[in-house]
């Protein structure tokens, strides 16, 4: 492990309550530069309650943490490390990134409205960088974007940005040099700015979710993305990362529930919530006025933009929540995949597979057996589709994760409660009485109906 890492924070969610020391400075330091503070751990790290101060609900990194900072003369410091990282994007697959501070995304930086902040920067990556503060008023020469208002920032250079938290909202951060590798690297984080006492047009919450949109072209068995893609992705990722890793967002039964989603791919994310409806409460440009504000259940987030949506999380469950674009709630595949619908394979993929690791072929009913079929794959590759639910194959990959609604929880605690126990009669299940006349046209005559077609079990269900 890389030496420097001198200050890890793990404490997990288990370790919520010791967050707050991470903080603190000595005395003697303050002459210096902030010693940096790095993440090893690819979990979500307990929310930063501010340590002095006026308090609010601190936000919680999926999968990602808050960057601690110390006070410098009424000035909030905080030092970015721009590096090259491993990235778990699920267990059984690392990636080779570049972020801030031993992570991809880099951490979350958390101040409020009218905050003096500063932050330094230094640039271990093989290549100059900048970070350009998306969505923030502050002066020209602080916006970060090379050749334009400042050089950029030179190998084992540090440099300084120093301006006003002037406006309260979701904003994030990225280089704005040789944008095209640097983000398809990895390097990006949030920034939440709090508003200062209350404010018209922006909730309290109980809980305060925060992440990026990703997304990565790694082939299988790789482990560094190829950063001249422009289109075809095939991971996606929350956060840098996929399910089944990316932690589930556990809220109180009656908790109002903040999301802020910001996208920096090369696409639209049309995110999607089951159970309950959400407003659109903010944008990068800020708060939007209740006024102006409509119920949704998705809502598509284009490139560049923040969106932060809330809701009463009033439905019990295990609620899915995912980017709608189905391809996107997927792993890494060969997109050759031939249609194999309605052809009788037997066990041709299995066969293949002994001699070519990593073949894939479309099942003859659709792609669920791949979701239920354990097939080898290439070292540090994730399956396409995966995951297990307490009713078997998930048969998800990507952006996609759960809202987990319980009642009895503690107000700080975001473990992981497990499967939802679903009231007694309140679960689909099959039906084997009388049906309903149905007005559906007649079977076709050629190809057996999709029902009949399972009936043999082939796969044992
Ligand atoms: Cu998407």
């Amino acid at each position: 492990m890389n030496p420097r890492r001198t200050f890890l924070r793990s404490a997990g969610l288990a370790g919520l309550t010791s967050a707050v020391a991470a903080g603190t400075v000595p005395r003697v330091a303050l002459a210096r530069l902030p010693e940096p503070v790095l993440q090893a751990s690819p979990l979500t790290q307990a929310p930063l309650h501010p340590p002095t101060g006026r308090p609010y609900q601190p936000v919680v990194t999926l999968n990602g943490w808050t960057l601690p900072w110390r006070m410098n003369q009424g000035v909030k410091e905080f030092h970015l490390v721009a590096e090259p990282v491993l990235r778990e994007l699920a267990p059984g697959m690392t990636a080779r990134l570049w972020g801030y501070n031993g992570q991809s995304p880099g951490p979350t930086i958390e101040v409020v409205e009218g905050d003096r902040v500063r932050i330094f920067v230094t640039n271990r990556l093989p290549e100059v960088t900048s970070v350009h503060w998306h969505g923030q008023r502050l002066p020209c020469g602080m916006d970060g974007v090379t050749g334009l208002t400042q050089p950029p920032i030179g190998v084992g250079e540090t440099w300084v940005y120093e301006f006003e938290a002037r406006r309260p909202g979701t904003f994030m951060y990225h280089p704005h040099a040789d944008e095209m590798t640097q983000m398809a690297m990895g390097m990006m984080g949030l920034w939440i700015t709090h508003p200062k006492g209350t404010h018209p047009h922006i909730a309290s919450v109980q809980r305060d979710f925060a992440f990026l949109l990703g997304a990565y072209d790694i082939e299988p068995g790789a482990a560094t993305p190829q950063v001249n893609t422009m289109l075809d992705f095939n991971l996606w990722t929350w956060n840098s990362r996929v399910f089944p890793g990316i932690d589930p967002l556990v809220v109180r039964h009656n908790d109002r529930v903040r999301i802020r989603v910001g996208n920096l791919t090369m696409t639209n994310h049309p995110i999607h919530l089951h159970g309950h409806e959400f407003e659109v409460t903010g944008t990068d440009g800020g708060p939007v006025p209740p006024t102006a504000r409509w119920p949704e259940v998705t809502t598509d987030i284009a490139v560049g933009q923040m969106r932060q949506i809330e809701f009463l999380a009033n439905e019990e469950g295990d609620w899915a929540f995912h980017c709608h674009k189905s391809h996107h709630t997927m792993n890494a595949m060969g997109h050759g995949v031939p249609n194999m619908i309605g052809v009788a394979q037997q066990d041709l993929a299995k066969r293949i597979n002994q001699l070519v690791p990593g073949y894939m072929a479309m099942g003859e009913h659709g792609m669920h057996e791949m979701a239920e079929m354990d097939m080898e794959l290439p070292p540090n590759t994730l399956p396409m589709m995966t995951g297990q639910g307490p009713f078997g194959a998930i048969g998800m990959g990507g952006m996609f994760s759960t809202l987990k609604v319980r009642k009895g929880l503690a107000a700080n605690d975001y473990r992981d409660p497990g499967p939802f126990k679903h009231p007694p009669g309140t679960v689909a299940r099959p039906w084997t009485g009388p049906l309903p006349e149905t007005n559906t046209s007649a079977k076709p005559a050629a190809a057996p109906s999709s029902w009949e077609a399972r009936k043999p079990s082939r796969h044992g269900h």
